[in-house]
């Protein structure tokens, strides 16, 4: 008798679909050839303090020199696709005027060599590289920066839309907006809640004017969406408090992207928050049609969940400009490296969540992953059972989230290699291969074997 296995990931069906996922800024290097100017994180990692280390990514990976080997090494993964995304100070250096030739055609070698190997080529135009002239014109809080997006989206997309089927705008507005213009912990290292409200708007009319422009002018159909990366938002007890602060940070973390996203409006609790605080959203008239553009697929990045006090640790309600509080209360989970509580429950919850609230759109997993300290034996491999861990239950989560009638379609690890982890620097590892950064060295780890292996096994169905 052959017992049928209980493992949920032996419930995804043979036809879902898996990844690997970088970024341009985190592995290509190269900062200052074939025309590229510096993007609003060349200047961050400048600024003393802001990245751990007084990392960059000068360097970072090398990839834009070791693309034909990084891709060989993709295809030894056995997934059907990887995620990347283009640098706009690349492709159109300054942020406006015309392509820059040199620059583009790197991505036009990336795709011919996806493509011969057999992989899908998944693009993600923004990963938060802005060009720092857009910046030094105020940056994504200014609406013209929506508008130079979609004009930047609009040459790369004619440069390979004759072979590239996926694409999206954005990844993480969130992060663009909160972490880079309201908490300074990104780049540009802004700290201005206002100019951040405004940041959301105009990133979610970017991508609008984008996914606009982008579908009027495919040749064939296309598969088009936008990441964000969300998480679990629970108040820490029943408390009228601490409700109200778990329904604010849902509400800046998750549906004041989802609403206008899908439904055309912006949350009008949400609204209300704002405007308490002396805060509106810039939004002119036509502009929610064109953020709520039909899409065919969200991606949904996912780390960690979150429970909210509405008080601080002395049992304070408002923070010193008089603001409601919202507290991340830690769990007593494990943690990865970064200190992020592991909780995969949260992801099914998410995802369920996701297509009870907004049901009807294809949802995959374009980033999931942890950093943990590997350590590399003299070979440099590294069996980091953790990580394997990491996946294993995150993947099997989704799996239930599917069995929940979730509609997720596919899954994509974060990240293929090691590389530049923003604020953190080289420090912190989240690749399923290990980069040594003295000799650029790429060696598979006990993760990447376990990753081919659930592929391999989960096709076979
Ligand atoms: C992604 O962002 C990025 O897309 C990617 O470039 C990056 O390398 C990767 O993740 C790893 O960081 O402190 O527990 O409250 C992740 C966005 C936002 C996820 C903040 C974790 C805080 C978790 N992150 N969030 S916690």
């Amino acid at each position: 008798e052959v017992k049928e296995s209980d493992d949920p990931i032996d419930t995804l069906p043979s036809s879902f679909r898996w990844g690997v996922a970088t970024s341009a800024y985190q592995i290509e290097g190269a900062h200052d050839e074939d025309g590229r100017t510096p993007s609003i994180w060349d200047t961050y990692c400048r600024t003393p303090g802001m990245v751990f280390e007084g990392d960059n990514g000068d360097v970072a990976c090398d990839h834009y020199h070791r693309m034909p080997e990084d891709v060989e090494l993709i295809r030894s993964l056995g997934v059907d696709t990887y995620r990347f995304s283009v640098a706009w100070p690349r492709v159109q250096p300054g942020g406006r005027g015309p392509v820059n030739h040199a620059g583009l055609a790197f991505y036009d070698r990336l795709v011919d060599e996806l493509l011969d190997k057999g992989i899908d080529p998944w693009v993600t135009l923004y990963h938060w590289d802005l060009p720092q002239e857009l910046e030094d014109e105020g940056g994504w809080p200014v609406r013209d920066t929506a508008y130079r997006f979609a004009d930047y989206a609009m040459l790369v997309f004619d440069q390979l839309k004759d072979r590239v089927q996926t694409w999206t705008t954005l990844n993480e507005p969130w992060c663009s907006a909160m972490l880079g213009y309201a908490y300074g912990r990104q780049a540009p290292g802004r700290q201005d809640m206002p100019a951040a409200i405004s940041a959301v708007h105009h990133l979610l009319l970017g991508h609008g004017l984008a996914a606009q422009r982008m579908r009027a002018e495919a040749p064939k159909p296309i598969e088009l969406g936008i990441t964000l990366n969300m998480g679990t938002s629970d108040p820490a007890t029943d408390s009228e408090l601490d409700v109200a602060a778990a329904r604010r940070a849902d509400g800046l973390g998750v549906r004041i992207y989802m609403d206008p996203l899908v439904h055309g409006r912006y949350p009008a609790d949400v609204v209300e928050d704002l405007a308490a605080r002396g805060i509106r959203i810039p939004i002119r008239p036509g502009d929610l049609s064109v953020i709520s553009a039909p899409i065919d697929v969200l991606g949904v990045n996912f780390y960690s969940g979150h429970v909210f006090a509405g008080t601080d640790e002395s049992g304070n309600d408002r923070d010193a400009d008089g603001n409601p509080v919202e507290r991340a209360v830690p769990q007593g989970h494990p943690v990865t490296a970064m200190g992020w509580e592991i909780v995969p429950d949260a992801f099914t919850r998410l995802l369920t969540r996701l297509s009870e609230d907004y049901p009807g759109l294809p949802m995959v997993i374009t980033e999931n992953g942890a950093a943990f300290e590997d350590e590399a034996d003299t070979a440099g491999f590294v069996r980091d059972f953790d990580r394997v861990d990491y996946f294993n239950t995150h993947i099997g989560a989704v799996a239930r989230a599917r069995q929940a009638g979730a509609d997720v379609r596919g899954y994509f690890a974060w990240s293929l290699m090691d590389n530049f982890e923003w604020s953190y620097g080289y420090e912190k590892r989240f690749g399923i291969v290990r980069v040594d950064y003295d000799t650029q060295v790429r060696t598979p780890k006990q993760s990447a074997l376990w990753y081919r292996d659930t592929i391999k096994r989960v096709r076979g169905h």
